[in-house]
């Protein structure tokens, strides 16, 4: 699973989002942050879209980025012909095969599509650019026509084929399965493109991997059509904590929240309060066990270090399921001295406190500081 690539599509996929609408400035602004953070591929919107669209591919390409970028298009020469003039790296190219595309969305059928396939990866491999060929709803196509049409792509030479789960109907044993029968079946690199509608966005990428996909689509917060794809952050949660120095080495973290947060902005939307390294409890401890055995050693109850994302870990102390240990950091931290005794005794007064209300920080600490000058005093 480690040496995998991603094809950031934020700016094709993420374009399909409800609420995107990115300007040029926008668009190039994204493609830094992506660039910074080290994506493989950028992959852009088709130029055969609008006119805007078009010149906007011009301007990214031209901006001399480290990624690699590309467009998306449907299979058709029209397309080709814009796409391989905008100076990019490579094309993705795009047919649906499953019967429903079939009938009620471009109404060709299998022959059609082999010779409009074979016809459009000619042409773009004529002007030394990568390819790749993709089928549309995948997982609800007939596995023998999807078999024989990668089969001949694969002959002529592609750079890769990919699947696609645009319905997000797929489960991990249905992508493993056809993953690795697809492995079988053709020599070049393997890209898989999961939606989110079943929750699955993130396992199935995962999954492809394991069966020897190498390249995974992803955009940031999985913004995408309806509720999106794998997202970039969440796809980073799962692979660090498979190979954290392959990660590390390729992907700078530390940008993930502003690169997110750029994003959330330019959309109009919020962080998820349940995302994956970013979301603001996604490393916060609340309950005083968990607590104890965070402040003993961390990894008890963490997988992913926050450190490496330029994040830090917060215990929630300032609730009834708080502990003595959680109170007596919070004593530390205030700079007070409190035996373990008495740090047990105040924390059973915050948590008859916490019965009858919700607590915040400045409870604690006013209950906290209250007992420590009674006790000053009793000594006194
Ligand atoms: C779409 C197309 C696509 C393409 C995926 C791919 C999908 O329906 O908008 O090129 O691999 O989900 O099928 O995004
Ligand atoms: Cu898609």
């Amino acid at each position: 699973v480690s040496r995998f690539k991603l094809i950031e599509s934020t700016l094709r996929e993420g374009e399909q989002f409800a609420n995107a609408f990115f300007d040029t400035e926008k668009k190039i602004a994204i493609a830094k942050a992506l660039d910074d953070f080290g994506v493989d591929y950028i992959e852009l919107t088709s130029p055969a879209a609008s006119e805007q669209s078009r010149l906007d591919c011009e301007a990214i390409c031209k901006l001399g980025l480290k990624a690699k970028i590309l467009t998306h298009i449907r299979c058709h020469m029209d397309d080709a012909r814009i796409a391989v003039q905008t100076g990019v790296d490579g094309v993705d190219v795009v047919i649906g095969t499953s019967q429903f595309l079939r009938e009620y969305s471009h109404g060709k059928d299998m022959n059609y599509i082999a010779k409009s396939a074979i016809e459009v990866i000619e042409f773009v491999k004529s002007h030394g650019i990568e390819i790749r060929f993709s089928s549309e709803d995948s997982f609800r196509s007939d596995l023998v026509d999807l078999l024989n049409i990668y089969r001949t792509v694969d002959k002529i030479g592609v750079n890769r084929v990919g699947i696609a789960d645009t319905v997000g109907c797929a489960n991990p044993r249905q992508v493993y399965d056809l993953v690795r029968t697809l492995r079988s079946v053709v020599s070049c690199e393997i890209e898989c493109h999961f939606h989110n509608d079943t929750g699955c966005a993130i396992a199935n990428a995962y999954t492809a991997l394991e069966a020897g996909a190498t390249f995974i689509d992803v955009s940031v917060l999985g913004i995408g059509e309806r509720n999106g794809i794998t997202s970039l952050g969440g796809l980073m949660a799962r692979m660090i904590a498979a190979d954290r120095d392959y990660v590390l080495s390729k992907y700078k973290l530390h940008k993930l929240r502003d690169l997110e947060n750029l994003v959330a902005d330019l959309v109009e939307i919020n962080i998820p309060f349940n995302n994956p390294i970013t979301g603001f409890c996604a490393f916060t401890h609340k309950a005083g066990i968990h607590a104890k055995a965070i402040l003993a050693n961390p990894s008890t109850y963490e997988i992913l270090d926050p450190s490496d994302f330029g994040l830090t870990r917060y215990i929630h102390f300032a609730n009834r399921l708080t502990g003595w240990n959680a109170i007596k950091s919070r004593v530390d931290q205030l700079n007070l001295n409190l035996t373990d005794a008495q740090c047990k005794e105040v924390t059973a007064k915050i948590k008859a406190l916490g019965d009858i209300r919700p607590l915040n920080i400045d409870d604690v600490d006013s209950i906290i500081r209250q007992f420590h000058a009674d006790q000053s005093s009793e000594i006194a």
